[in-house]
């Protein structure tokens, strides 16, 4: 309500400003001022020069961006073995953009004011010209290509896969609004999964009769050995997500009804992170601004905010619903030797499964005698109400 009153005001507002200046152009008729529709010198001269202050506009806002903003993009300190050929590719990007930006902005505002209107003076009409379309042309198409193969070549092999290749099989498992993840064991191959499978602690609908699935295990923290590559093969229960891995530069979407992969090698560990300068000048700036949220937090009588601390992130980059921003797991990269000690801790999902089943079989014996009552106590309520 108050949004629409702010702009009923600003609309009579801009009326009155406009019939203000209609009646202040009245009360000059007769003056010396030139009231025709046609622009005369000083009108064009004006606009000349307003197109170089446009000019001086959008360099110095670029440059206030770079300096202000310049840090939030990673485009340093990957973790991970192809994320360097990914910086490298956004760094050329972003060069040549600044690059091309500076000089056609200038030009195209220089040539604006240069070639202003002048009392007398007529353009030139000329149909086209073949030398100056040839220059145009040939320019971006060389540097786009070369731009488009260099893309394609990262791609290609960010994207290649040996399956003969010692790798770690891992499926995330996208659901509305959190991830799961399955290791696929000893025997490195997941196990057949449907959706119609999912029931109690199995959520992610494996079929616990397939003999691939015995050794699979389930867990909501996905920890990654360093210098190992590990391939993953998502799945989405509902709708699009997409798993986005922004430190290790990785990102694909999650489809339901197929298995899309992507694979990396993690080239950093957890601890290795929270050492790096970035990291620790982020950490340290963010934990500036809780420790100042905390002081008005515990003036108002609530509790204060914890310390951050760096952790490597698995989010959703697809709007998926009311919670998307909220949905993610904690990926925690450590030394060969720790992955395997904290992977054999867990339990398999078979293991889970049956344990699940077991009190369900004790209640089941007592219950028959619970449950025959029960649609008996209801008829009769029925009858009853009759
Ligand atoms: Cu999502």
């Amino acid at each position: 309500m108050t949004s629409l009153l702010v702009i009923i005001v600003l609309v009579l507002l801009a009326v009155a400003i406009w019939q203000l200046t209609k009646i202040f152009d009245l009360t000059q008729i007769g003056g010396l001022s030139d009231n025709s529709q046609v622009a005369n010198d000083r009108d064009n001269n004006i606009n000349g020069y307003m197109m170089f202050a446009f000019l001086v506009f959008i360099y110095v806002t670029t440059i206030y961006c770079i300096i202000q903003f310049g840090h939030f993009p990673l485009m340093s300190n990957s973790a991970s073995v192809h994320g360097q050929d990914v910086d490298n590719l956004m760094w050329i990007s972003m060069i040549l953009i600044f690059i091309v930006q500076f000089i056609t902005q200038a030009l195209l505002h220089y040539f604006a004011f240069k070639y202003r209107g002048k009392q007398g003076k007529k353009a030139l009409y000329f149909a086209d010209n073949d030398k100056l379309e040839f220059i145009w042309t040939i320019i971006p198409v060389i540097v786009l290509a070369g731009l488009i193969l260099y893309g394609l070549y990262a791609w290609t092999n960010i994207m290649f896969v040996d399956e003969d290749e010692d790798v770690i099989v891992v499926e995330l498992y996208a659901k509305q609004f959190s991830w799961e993840a399955r290791y696929s064991g000893e025997d490195n191959v997941l196990g057949k999964a449907n959706v119609r499978y999912i029931e109690g602690v199995n959520t992610l609908g494996v079929d616990v009769s397939d003999p691939n699935a015995q050794d699979d295990k389930v867990v909501t923290e996905l920890h990654l050995p360093k210098g190992k590559k590990v391939l993953f093969k998502m799945r989405s229960q509902d709708v699009l997500h997409s798993a986005y891995m922004p430190h290790f530069r990785a990102q694909m979407n999650c489809v339901p009804g197929m298995v899309t992969q992507f694979a990396f090698v993690p080239n950093k560990t957890t601890a290795e992170m929270r050492q790096h300068p970035d990291i620790v000048e982020k950490v340290a700036h963010i934990n500036e601004l809780r420790a100042k949220k905390s002081v008005e937090l515990v003036k108002k009588g609530e509790q204060g905010l914890d310390p951050y601390n760096f952790d490597f992130l698995l989010l959703c980059n697809k709007i998926c619903g009311p919670s998307h921003y909220n949905m993610q797991m904690k990926i925690v990269v450590e030394s060969e030797a720790d992955f395997k000690k904290w992977l054999s801790d867990k339990p398999t999902l078979v293991s889970a499964v049956k344990a699940e089943k077991e009190p369900k079989a004790e209640e089941g014996a007592a219950a028959p005698a619970d449950t025959t009552k029960a649609p008996v106590a209801d008829t009769t309520k029925v009858v009853a109400a009759k």
